[in-house]
């Protein structure tokens, strides 16, 4: 590559930044305006820490959407297809956000935090700009706002030791998505038991941008007993996983139905929200695409720089969304997103990338199954 993407003032710096930075980041992306970390130039060490250890991640882009007032619970399950029964205060859920075509908006996890005050936690799209409209143009009495609120990461099997060393023994029993509003030091901060992972872990999520650089130095001391070290929502690890990348895997008119997030979508709902109508139809007609595993072959991957065209038989079928090398599958693998009647399990693909032609299969998702150790040297 021969050119740099330039710095600039549209784009925000996390609270982290200088620490990142003092850490080694190599890479990093644009997300919601805001530069987030991806690599510090070491992509196996990057993995086999959250594999094996334990890591720490700016994910201060993962930007809050917060909505106070007393219409917010009615305004929030609106804004939502997921029923929102049992969301009490100190819990989160992962709630899909759609338009009123069905087209998937963002896939945020929700933090109830208070009786009247929520937070959506977005994935990368204007998602602010879309609740206040809605807010103002319903009529619903509540404010809405970016809170300055940046959240950390700390994720991987020994995280709990590291998060517990910090703020004590009850992080252990907290249940996943749950949360505690608590402070360090004078920090204030919500602890939440979550991430993007599924190797287990923590968010903290910073309410005072000023004292970023405090908090990961505290993480970093308390974390280096367990040799904790940065990283970046991990590439490889998601799509073993099968966790969603919105807008990496998702296009623009896509149904949250293409992503199997149907389980999240409740028509039979008797109160009205944002898609329910396009949903419903959709959920008849069943989508037009479906997110499938895939493994393929050839020499190792590294990442592809934009959708690969993936064809069945010479027509086109879908697009390849995301590839790697799987060190636990010990093979090429990838998310693709393919037409319906492309998608069943065993389907043989062909498609090129990096210069070079690849034969892969559909697989069942996902890739690789949680828990899945890394394999042994010599084995
Ligand atoms: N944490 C926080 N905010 C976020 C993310 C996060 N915002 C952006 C992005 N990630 C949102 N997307 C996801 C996608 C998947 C999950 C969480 C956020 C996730 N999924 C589990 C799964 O797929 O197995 C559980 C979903 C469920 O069953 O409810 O955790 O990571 N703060």
């Amino acid at each position: 590559m021969t050119f740099q993407i330039a710095m600039g003032p549209r784009e925000r710096k996390s609270p982290y930044f200088n620490r990142t930075v003092a850490d080694g980041v190599t890479h990093m992306t644009i997300y919601n305006q805001m530069y987030m970390p991806v690599s510090y130039g070491d992509t196996a060490a990057e993995y086999n820490r959250l594999l094996e250890g334990v890591a720490m991640w700016d994910v201060a882009a993962q930007r809050q959407v917060e909505i106070i007032g007393p219409d917010a619970e009615r305004f929030v399950r609106y804004l939502t297809p997921r029923d929102l029964k049992g969301l009490e205060i100190g819990r989160g859920k992962y709630v899909p956000i759609c338009d009123h075509g069905g087209r998937l908006l963002n896939d945020p996890v929700l933090l109830r935090l208070e009786e009247h005050k929520f937070w959506f936690s977005i994935a990368d799209s204007d998602m602010l700009l879309w609740v206040r409209a809605i807010a103002n143009e319903r009529g619903y009495e509540v404010a809405v706002h970016e809170p300055d609120v940046s959240p950390m990461a700390i994720q991987g099997p020994k995280a709990v030791e590291v998060v517990a060393d910090l703020f004590g023994d009850w992080v252990r029993d907290l249940k996943h998505f749950w949360f505690k509003q608590t402070e360090i030091e004078g920090i204030p901060l919500v602890v939440a038991r979550s991430g993007w992972s599924k190797q287990g872990g923590y968010e903290l999520y910073l309410c005072d941008g000023t004292r970023g650089a405090a908090l990961w130095d505290m993480v970093k001391e308390a974390g280096t007993p367990f040799d904790i070290g940065p990283g970046a929502p991990n590439y490889i690890e998601r799509v073993e996983s099968g966790l969603l990348s919105f807008s990496a895997d998702t296009l623009p008119d896509s149904s949250p139905f293409e992503f199997g997030l149907g389980r999240m979508i409740d028509l039979d709902r008797d109160d009205e929200f944002v898609g329910k109508q396009a949903l419903t139809r959709i959920a008849e007609e069943g989508p037009e695409r479906k997110l499938v595993g895939i493994v393929f072959d050839g020499d190792p991957v590294t990442f592809n720089e934009h959708p690969w065209v993936a064809r069945v038989d010479g027509s086109i079928a879908g697009t390849v969304r995301a590839v790697c090398h799987s060190p636990r599958r010990q093979s090429n693998i990838g998310l693709a997103l393919l037409e319906s009647r492309f998608s069943d399990l065993g389907t043989k693909l062909e498609f090129k990338g990096e210069g070079r032609s690849f034969k892969g299969e559909v697989v069942p998702e996902p890739l690789v199954e949680p828990g899945t150790p890394m394999p042994q040297p010599g084995k």
